[in-house]
């Protein structure tokens, strides 16, 4: 069985004092991450401080981009080295709102997912599609080509170890949700993807989380299904109550 990963991504939320406080009031409330791997993805300012208030708790932290270089003169950017210096253990790479207002593209995600793993850094893979795409039937389609793209040119082993996020565009930040059996569907084409390219059992153990609109509300059933692994929760990670809520549905 794969353990659900539930991954609260902050985007651009959340004073320093808001962050600090946060994680303390939630440090030792996290289920044993034997049962569910607990992650905030915070801004990257914060990170070496909220790595330390949750040191030796069962909270993992993470960060929402990075540059695919070690170094170098790439003003306002944060690499893998410097990410990985201070314990950081996730990074989302290839969120839909870097694909759209930062140009971020298929080549560069891959090279950032490279560049996470030579780090130990644990890659969590954005995908999905547009409301056009959606309603022109062009879903699986898409997906398929920024998984293929994402996933070029890694060992099995290494594979097992990413996350992949499916997140309907249409769905994120909009009050929408996928119904939990389309979500199940399209993250079973992405596994069946990862089977086409790395074999059965690598496709068996990456895990897949669905995001997009999830809350205390929904996310059980969304979990229940076959092919979702976990959530990756903007909004609803922002209040403690409702992120511990999540937590407690995934164990
Ligand atoms: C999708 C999601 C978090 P929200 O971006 O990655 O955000 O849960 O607010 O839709």
């Amino acid at each position: 069985m794969r353990k659900p990963i539930i991954a609260g991504n902050w985007k651009m939320y959340k004073t320093f004092d808001e962050a600090t406080e946060f994680v303390e009031a939630v440090r030792d409330k996290i289920p044993s991450e034997e049962i569910v791997d607990a992650v905030i993805c915070a801004p990257a300012l914060y990170l070496p401080t909220l790595v330390d208030i949750a040191f030796e708790t069962d909270l993992a932290i993470g960060a929402q981009n990075m540059h695919f270089e070690n170094e170098g003169a790439f003003t306002g950017e944060i690499s893998p080295a410097q990410l990985s210096a201070v314990n950081v253990d996730y990074v989302i790479i290839g969120h839909s709102e870097r694909r759209e207002y930062f140009n971020e593209t298929d080549e560069a995600v891959n090279k950032k997912v490279r560049a996470a793993m030579n780090h130990g850094i644990v890659p969590i893979i954005c995908c999905g599609e547009t409301l056009e795409e959606r309603e022109a039937n062009q879903t699986e389609q898409k997906v398929e080509k920024q998984v293929k793209a994402a996933l070029d040119g890694f060992t099995v082993e290494e594979v097992e170890h990413m996350v992949i996020a499916y997140e309907p565009i249409w769905a994120i930040g909009t009050g929408k949700t996928a119904t939990a059996d389309d979500a199940n569907t399209v993250c079973g084409a992405i596994r069946n993807v990862v089977e086409e390219l790395y074999g059965r059992d690598t496709s068996e153990k990456i895990r897949i989380q669905y995001g997009g609109s999830v809350k205390p509300e929904n996310i059980k059933e969304l979990l229940s299904k076959e092919h979702i692994d976990g959530a990756l929760v903007g909004g609803a990670s922002l209040q403690v109550d409702s992120y511990l809520k999540l937590l407690e549905a995934a164990m």
